[in-house]
């Protein structure tokens, strides 16, 4: 398949490397518009071409893994390139952009929405290295993305284990439930992932997992308190070790995707009508932190 990938971050630069590796031909849209990219990823080093618009033109999937802050900013000037046929996914943390491209695409685009637990860890001298393999989940995000269930197999033979979610929202809400109390908790406290276990944090996770299923449910999505929470364990227990993505983004002073996490959350909330003082005062201390 003729690949771009959207944004040459972390996510990116895994995926580009192993769709490369499966014998795909993949182009990247960079930010700094430069014709070509080299990518380190672990012992491989590979040279990209980048920002080609006859490339982009005939790219049977865009793959989108910005930052969610960016995902408006890098596709609107791609969209002068975009085929009817030309399926366009989305990778992200967080939630919100895929609401604006059902809006921005015509129905008959292919739209398709994925999550991925996969690992990945930037080195200071920019080599990325593969630090965990988690599961990658993919569904439709529109009627005409129904019928790319193929796109399933590609990514599960370039990077296993990826499968197709016939209720793609369902995952994406659980993983957002998931960044939102392990994100700004640890963002805010400047903790790993594994210190949330410890007892003093049980009752805070207990009333954000809370208020999460009583919006989860307000979306149609079966949840409880405890199913949220035991997802929550599990993750923070997979990656102790590890800072999250916001601790990090926090840490070196860079913007984070809390309005894309907790904000969507808020958003949501309102929109039902639903309080949720938890996830307002953790978004309040984060944004004052940020500050
Ligand atoms: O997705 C993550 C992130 O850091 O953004 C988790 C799952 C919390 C792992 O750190």
């Amino acid at each position: 398949m003729r690949i771009t990938l959207i944004g040459a971050g972390a996510i990116g630069t895994l995926w580009a490397v192993k769709l490369s590796q499966a014998g795909h031909h993949v182009h990247l849209i960079t930010r700094d518009g430069a014709d070509k990219r080299a990518l380190n990823l672990d012992d491989t080093s590979l040279t990209l071409p980048a920002n080609q618009p006859d490339l982009l033109r005939y790219s049977d999937l865009w793959l989108v893994c910005t930052k969610s802050y960016d995902v408006q900013a890098a596709l609107t000037p791609c969209f002068a390139h975009l085929e009817p046929e030309t399926m366009v996914m989305l990778m992200h943390n967080g939630m919100g952009p895929h609401q604006w491209l059902i809006d921005t695409l015509p129905a008959s685009q292919p739209l398709l929405l994925a999550t991925t637990s996969q690992g990945v860890f930037r080195a200071e001298t920019g080599e990325y290295r593969h630090t965990g393999n988690g599961p990658t989940a993919l569904g439709a995000g529109n009627q005409a993305g129904e019928a790319c269930q193929f796109l399933a197999d590609v990514l599960d033979h370039a990077l296993p284990a990826a499968t197709w979610q016939s209720d793609i929202l369902e995952s994406l809400w659980y993983k957002l439930a998931v960044n939102s109390v392990i994100n700004p908790l640890t963002a805010l406290h400047g903790i790993k992932n594994g210190e949330l276990l410890k007892r003093d944090y049980a009752p805070i996770i207990d009333a954000l997992c809370q208020e999460l299923a009583t919006v989860m449910r307000a979306e149609r999505i079966l949840a409880s308190a405890t199913q949220v929470r035991q997802r929550v364990e599990t993750v923070a227990k997979a990656t102790a070790d590890n800072y999250s993505s916001m601790n990090r983004d926090v840490f070196y002073r860079r913007p984070t995707e809390l309005a894309y996490i907790t904000g969507y959350v808020l958003q949501r909330a309102q929109a039902h009508q639903i309080s949720t003082p938890h996830h307002q005062q953790l978004h309040q201390a984060v944004q004052q932190v940020e500050r």
